[in-house]
């Protein structure tokens, strides 16, 4: 039989995205649910009990929850496919602090320089451009951050690229003036298809933020 495959997901997530890009690179078929996060769906509550978060993958029924989690799953599980993950355990684990380092400074350090202004906007700014430029450290002159291909870590991050264009908007400043060995590696994902047909158009989501903004001032 056939499996089961079905995704709990928002289109605008960063973290939901890693799970599309994963489950295209590997030719994945499944059945997309997009999830209401002001108005949580049952299934959703009950496949996340514990954060009540998406993306939720659904395997044969069973959930497996947290992104970079799932996206392990999936290449243990449809492991015939070109592996995500390095061969060798220093690089499955720099790999790992990689992925997590953007899970614990990206979003947090945009939600500080999102909505605040003066001093704390200019350090929040200055933070985000920091992180980044740590990232391109991270990948020295290498096509991808897993070597010659595309893996684990560039499915981490290449999501967070969609939403550059609202980080440089808000933030007044350009990925390419101080990121362009990162920008470069965009660009070079894209080449890809599951990055391409998956991720979303910058300005989609720039105005799906200008409304969340509206939304949260008109509180
Ligand atoms: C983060 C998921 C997350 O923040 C992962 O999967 O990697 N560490 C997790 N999901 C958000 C939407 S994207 O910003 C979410 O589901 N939020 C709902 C809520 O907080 O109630």
């Amino acid at each position: 039989m056939a499996d089961e495959v079905v995704l709990l997901d928002t289109w605008v997530s960063m973290f939901g995205m890693r799970v599309r890009v994963a489950l295209a690179e590997k030719g994945v078929n499944y059945d997309y649910k997009e999830q209401d996060l002001k108005n949580k769906s049952p299934l959703l509550l009950e496949m996340n009990p514990i954060h009540k978060k998406i993306p939720v993958l659904i395997y044969n029924g069973r959930p497996i929850c947290e992104s970079s989690n799932i996206v392990q799953f999936i290449d243990e599980v449809w492991n015939d496919q070109s592996p995500f993950m390095p061969s060798d355990p220093y690089d499955r684990a720099q790999a790992r602090f990689w992925v997590d380092f953007s899970d614990k400074k990206i979003y947090e350090t945009w939600k500080k320089m999102w909505l605040s202004e003066g001093e704390e906007h200019e350090a929040g700014k200055k933070e985000l451009i920091s992180i980044f430029k740590q990232l391109e450290d991270a990948l020295g002159d290498k096509i991808f951050y897993g070597g010659d291909s595309f893996g684990f870590l560039d499915i981490g991050l290449i999501p967070f690229s969609c939403w550059f264009y609202t980080f440089e908007t808000y933030g007044n400043f350009k990925m390419e003036a101080e990121c362009p060995k990162l920008m470069a590696w965009v660009k070079r994902c894209f080449q890809r298809k599951a990055v391409s047909n998956t991720l979303p158009d910058d300005k989609k989501v720039y105005d799906f933020v200008l409304a969340m903004e509206k939304i949260l001032k008109n509180k």
